[in-house]
């Protein structure tokens, strides 16, 4: 403990993130896809709404296979995006107002059509051995193949793409195979060869010199592939997920960036895929002595409804879900810190998924968001969800873009494995990356004032209802619990620091937890300062009325409401209500009350 009273105070563990896709946010030249002026444009909203960092998704320069997390050149911004320039307007702007700016970093991969790819496809010196090139195999002796090489030859193994088909594809320049976990287009760069890691953390220090305040790291717990490539591993894709997650060189490589770049103030969170993602392996890539990232990002709250495929679902329970946030709370007290996320560019969003975007929406978005903004880690907000947006109600694959719901469904029905896009309809409606990235909703006017062209994807229906000038204007709204409960955490450090202790783990229904600082283990203040401050959280995660009766050592009649998405009610009945120890919550209300001080 600190002097104040605080564990370990940090920047980013205060810090509200807000996270940008820019190809959806704001289009300010018409060509339909949102660009970097069109976020500076918006930087003032950003302010008022009160958070504290931007991560920026993807802006380099890229054949956009993925949109953007191919990148064809790491130091120059995507033509559609605006200019370098542009990138450091918008910089400045966010600085002026004192919100931070952390950049995508993907360095798993490439694209196929980075320099490095072409000259390693030509094995020009240096570059032959920058990514994973392998000779193929004999078809006939092997049980997996693929028509993406010579005829009779298969990919050196048996590894699915997360995208659909192998893992390799064929170059006939080289004539050999190389390894890519995503599209064909974004081959695995060879971290094993020094010059890759040097080149990488090179243009590491190409940004941070612009003056950014840290990344967001893509998959970065592929980086290391298993020696050999063997086919040994158990799980989704023929084992590849398993295979390369968390490899044997992985923290070796992330100390010597954390070494070699990292030696400064930034925040820096690691997307961790695979599940799940074991707690020792995650303790060091967030141990100061190891790979030394602020935060990181797991999956494991992610693939609770998942199938696997992308059009399958799956049923979670709320007990589920509470003990996985349990289990990392706990897991990271000592070593690590969490980032908090129940959506982002990749994932359906969380008021569709988590909560109702029907009758409740307002309800079950602000609940939603009471929990992301009262746990114990860093909160992140994507783009849209401090409107409570809602998934796209997709009818045709005409309306959809991602590679990652395309590639698999278009094989899918081309082997037979699904008749048609109808066949599997919900499921890719609950499920694709593309409700995350349709555009977001400023206003009732055209294509949500999005962009005066063609929107690049279908802007969701429902804006003339859900839109930004509504909610601002609306004292009651999503977008005005979000700037409220912004601002009740950076005036609360138990919330940002206090002990989490979760009430009935095993209750399908409600949430209910405390958050404690600076209090002793028998709930008295440690007499150091005298500033012990137990807050409780309590959540009804459902469409109808609950009851909650509290245990007497949390009930008080000294209390507090802090805050609540029940306005109407006013303070009264939640404060007698707490006094006497039962809760009466309606359809998804959530309250924060101060216990003690
Ligand atoms: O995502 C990693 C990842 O596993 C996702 O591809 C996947 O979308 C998720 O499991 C749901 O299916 C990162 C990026 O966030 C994503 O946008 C990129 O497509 C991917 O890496 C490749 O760079």
């Amino acid at each position: 403990m600190e002097s104040d009273g605080v564990p370990e105070r940090r920047w980013w563990k205060e810090a509200v993130v807000y996270q940008i896709y820019p190809r959806s946010f704001n289009d300010t030249d018409g060509d339909g896809v949102g660009d970097i002026p069109g976020i500076t444009e918006k930087v003032d909203y950003l302010d008022e709404l009160g958070v504290d960092v931007v991560w920026l998704c993807p802006v380099y320069d890229s054949p956009n296979a993925d949109n953007g997390y191919d990148i064809r050149d790491y130091r120059s911004v995507m033509d559609e995006f605006g200019t370098l320039a542009d990138w450091a307007d918008l910089r400045d702007a966010l600085h002026e107002r004192g919100i931070r700016l952390i950049m995508d970093l993907v360095v798993n991969h490439t694209s196929d059509e980075h320099e490095w790819f072409r000259r390693s496809r030509r094995r020009e010196g240096a570059y032959e051995d920058y990514y994973w090139w392998r000779e193929g195999r004999d078809a006939a002796a092997v049980d997996w193949g693929s028509d993406r090489g010579p005829d009779g030859e298969a990919p050196p193994n048996a590894w699915q793409s997360f995208f659909g088909g192998p893992a390799w594809s064929y170059d006939d320049r080289r004539e050999e195979w190389y390894l890519h976990l995503f599209d064909r287009k974004q081959p695995d760069l060879n971290w094993r060869n020094p010059r890759v890691r040097e080149a990488v953390f090179d243009l590491m220090d190409w940004w941070l010199d612009r003056g950014i305040d840290g990344f967001r790291m893509d998959v970065i717990n592929l980086i290391s592939k298993p020696d050999g490539l063997p086919n040994d591993f158990d799980g989704p894709f023929n084992g590849a997920m398993t295979g390369a997650a968390n490899g044997p060189r992985v923290h070796e490589y992330l100390a010597e960036m954390n070494e070699r770049v990292l030696d400064r103030d930034l925040l820096t969170v690691g997307e961790m895929v695979g599940s799940p993602l074991p707690m020792e392996h995650a303790r060091r890539y967030l141990d100061p002595d190891e790979g030394g990232l602020s935060m990181l990002f797991h999956f494991e709250h992610m693939l609770l409804d998942r199938g696997e495929r992308v059009w399958e679902r799956d049923e979670w329970t709320l007990s589920e879900l509470k003990s996985v946030f349990n289990r990392w709370d706990e897991g990271l007290s000592e070593t690590g810190w969490n980032a908090l996320y129940l959506n982002n560019h990749d994932q359906p969003r969380m008021v569709s998924r988590f909560g109702d975007d029907g009758e409740y929406r307002r309800e079950s978005a602000t609940l939603l968001a009471t929990l992301l903004h009262t746990l114990r880690g860093t909160p992140y907000v994507y783009q849209g969800e401090e409107l409570g947006m809602t998934n796209y109600p997709f009818d045709s694959m005409d309306e959809l873009r991602d590679v990652d719901t395309l590639n698999p469904l278009r094989q899918a029905i081309e082997g037979g494995e699904v008749a048609s896009f109808d066949a599997v309809r919900d499921g890719v409606r609950a499920n694709s990356r593309d409700n995350a990235r349709t555009p977001m909703q400023w206003s009732a006017a055209e294509h949500a004032d999005f962009t005066d062209g063609e929107p690049w994807i279908g802007v969701n229906p429902d804006y003339d209802e859900v839109n930004a000038e509504r909610e601002r204007a609306d004292d009651d709204s999503v977008w005005r619990y979000y700037q409220d409960l912004i601002a009740l955490r950076e005036g609360h450090d138990a919330l940002v620091y206090g002990d989490y202790d979760p009430l009935f783990p095993d209750d399908d229904e409600v949430w209910v937890y405390t958050r404690s600082l600076g209090l002793g283990d028998d709930g008295a203040g440690d007499g150091a300062d005298d500033t012990g401050v137990r807050l409780l959280v309590a959540l009804n995660v459902t469409g109808g009325d609950r009851d909650v009766r509290l245990p007497p050592s949390v009930a008080s009649d000294e209390g507090a409401l802090l805050i609540g998405n029940y306005r109407d009610r006013g303070t009264d009945d939640a404060l007698r209500e707490f006094a006497a120890g039962e809760l009466r919550l309606r359809p998804w209300e959530a309250r924060v009350y101060r216990v003690a001080e």
